[in-house]
C-alpha cells in the first residue's frame, strides 16, 4: 500500500494535506502527516522483515502506553495511537502494515548538546522503567525473539563467519577474534536472567538518545519513542544501550576509531539520572550496570558484524562497508570501557551512595 492510501486508513482528525519523511530509524519507514485541521501525525510502515508479527507488536505498544497514560499528569508524556477505520491500531494491505500516532511537539537529539540533555534522557528511560515496574512483564509478546540474548547473537556471528556467504570473513578476522575473546563474559547477564538472579522487567530495548522526546522550550524529557521492541528483558541492557549511544565520544558509525571512546563524565550524568528516577532498581542490578554497558556494546558490534558477513540484509547500509564500520566503532568503544573499568565502577558506586543518601533524607 502506498503512503497516500495508508494515510486515509486511520481515524485522524481532518484530511491529510501534506506528508514528509521523518526521523533517522534504521528499520521502519516513518512520515509526518499534516491534515487540513492542522493536526500532525506520525505514520509508520512497520518493517515486517524485522517484526514478523505486527499485530502482537501493536498489542504490546497499546498495553504499555495505556498503562503509562494512567500515571501521567500531562498527555504529552506518552504516545497516543490512532485507531484505523476497522478499530485495530494498525492497518494492513497487501502484506504491508502501517500504524499512526499523534505527533507530540518536541525534538530529539543524535548527540547531547548539554549535560542536561543527557540527564533528561536518563530521566525519560528511568521513568519509563519505573512506570512499568508494576506491569506484568511476562504478559508481553516477544516482538523479536531473543533480541538481547547475547549468547544467541554470538552463535549467529559464528555461523555467519563459518558460512561466509559473501566472502568477507577473511577481512574481519581481527574483529571476530576480539569479539570471541569476550564471549563468556558477554553471556553473564543472560545467564543471570535465565537463573532468575536478576528481575525480568518491561524493557524498551532501544534506549538511544534519539528515542527520547525533549520539550522544545524547557528541554525537559517528555516521553520515550519507538516502542516496537518493548518486551520482557533486563534493565541492564536498557541502561547500557543509552550509554553505548549517548556517552560515546563519536557517532555510532564513525570511521575514525581514535575518536570513539567512553565519556566518563556523561556516563556519570546518565547513571545519576537513571538511579534517581528508577528507584526500583535492585542492588544487584546496580552492581551490574557497567557490565550492562559493555555487554550491549559488544552485542551490537557483533550484530553489525554478522549483518556485514551475511550481506547487509538487516541494518540499512548507506555504503558497502557501512556495517563493518559500525561494528568496528562498537568494538572500539567496548575496548575503551575495559580500559576505564575501575573508573566506571567507582562512578556507579558513587551514584549508588548519593541515591541512598537522598532516599534517607
Ligand atoms: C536499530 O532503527 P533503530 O535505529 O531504531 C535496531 C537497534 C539498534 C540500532 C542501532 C529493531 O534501531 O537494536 O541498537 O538500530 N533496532 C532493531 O542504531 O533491530
Ligand atoms: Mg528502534
Amino acid at each position: 500500500m502506498i503512503l497516500e492510501k495508508a494515510i486515509f486508513q486511520f481515524q485522524a482528525e481532518g484530511r491529510p494535506i501534506d506528508s514528509k519523511p521523518f526521523g533517522h530509524g534504521h528499520i521502519n519507514r516513518t512520515f509526518m502527516v499534516t491534515t487540513d485541521r492542522q493536526k500532525k501525525y506520525i505514520l509508520q510502515q512497520i518493517n515486517t522483515h524485522v517484526f514478523k508479527n505486527p499485530a502482537e507488536l501493536m498489542e504490546n505498544v497499546i498495553a504499555v502506553t495505556e498503562h503509562i497514560s494512567k500515571k501521567v499528569d500531562d498527555p504529552k508524556k506518552t504516545l497516543h495511537f490512532v485507531p484505523a477505520r476497522g478499530g485495530e491500531f494498525y492497518c494492513e494491505d497487501g502484506g504491508q502494515y502501517w500504524r499512526c500516532y499523534e505527533l507530540v511537539e518536541g525534538f530529539c537529539l543524535e548527540a547531547p548538546e548539554t549535560d542536561g540533555d543527557f540527564y533528561e534522557s536518563a530521566v525519560a528511560f528511568g521513568r519509563f522503567q519505573q512506570q512499568l515496574a508494576d506491569f506484568p512483564a511476562d504478559s508481553l509478546h516477544e516482538t523479536i525473539p531473543d533480541f538481547h540474548n547475547t549468547p544467541k547473537r554470538y552463535h549467529a556471528l559464528k555461523e555467519a563467519f563459518k558460512k561466509d556467504i559473501c566472502g568477507r570473513a577473511k577481512s574481519v578476522e581481527e574483529e571476530f577474534d576480539f569479539a570471541i575473546q569476550r564471549e563468556e563474559e558477554a553471556g553473564t547477564i543472560q545467564k543471570l536472567l535465565d537463573a532468575g538472579k536478576i528481575p525480568l522487567r518491561v524493557t524498551h530495548n532501544d534506549t538511544k538518545l534519539n528515542n527520547v522526546l525533549l520539550d522544545a522550550k524547557t528541554r525537559k524529557a517528555l516521553c520515550v519513542l519507538d516502542l516496537d521492541t518493548v518486551m520482557p528483558g533486563t534493565s541492564l541492557m536498557d541502561f547500557g544501550d543509552s550509554i553505548r549511544f549517548g556517552a560515546a565520544t563519536a557517532a555510532e558509525d564513525t570511521k575514525d576509531l581514535d575518536k570513539m571512546t567512553l565519556d566518563l563524565h556523561l556516563f556519570e550524568v546518565y547513571t545519576k539520572g537513571y538511579l534517581e528516577t528508577c528507584t526500583t532498581m535492585t542492588d544487584d542490578e546496580i552492581t551490574l550496570l557497567p557490565l550492562g554497558a559493555k555487554t550491549i556494546t559488544l552485542e551490537l558490534g557483533i550484530r553489525f558484524l554478522t549483518d556485514y558477513l551475511e550481506g547487509d540484509h538487516y541494518f540499512r547500509a548507506d555504503y558497502p562497508e557501512h556495517n563493518l564500520v559500525r561494528a568496528r566503532a562498537q568494538l572500539k568503544l567496548a575496548e575503551d570501557m575495559e580500559n576505564k573499568w575501575s573508573q566506571i565502577q567507582e562512578i556507579v558506586a558513587k551514584c549508588r551512595r548519593n541515591k541512598n543518601e537522598v532516599s534517607r533524607d
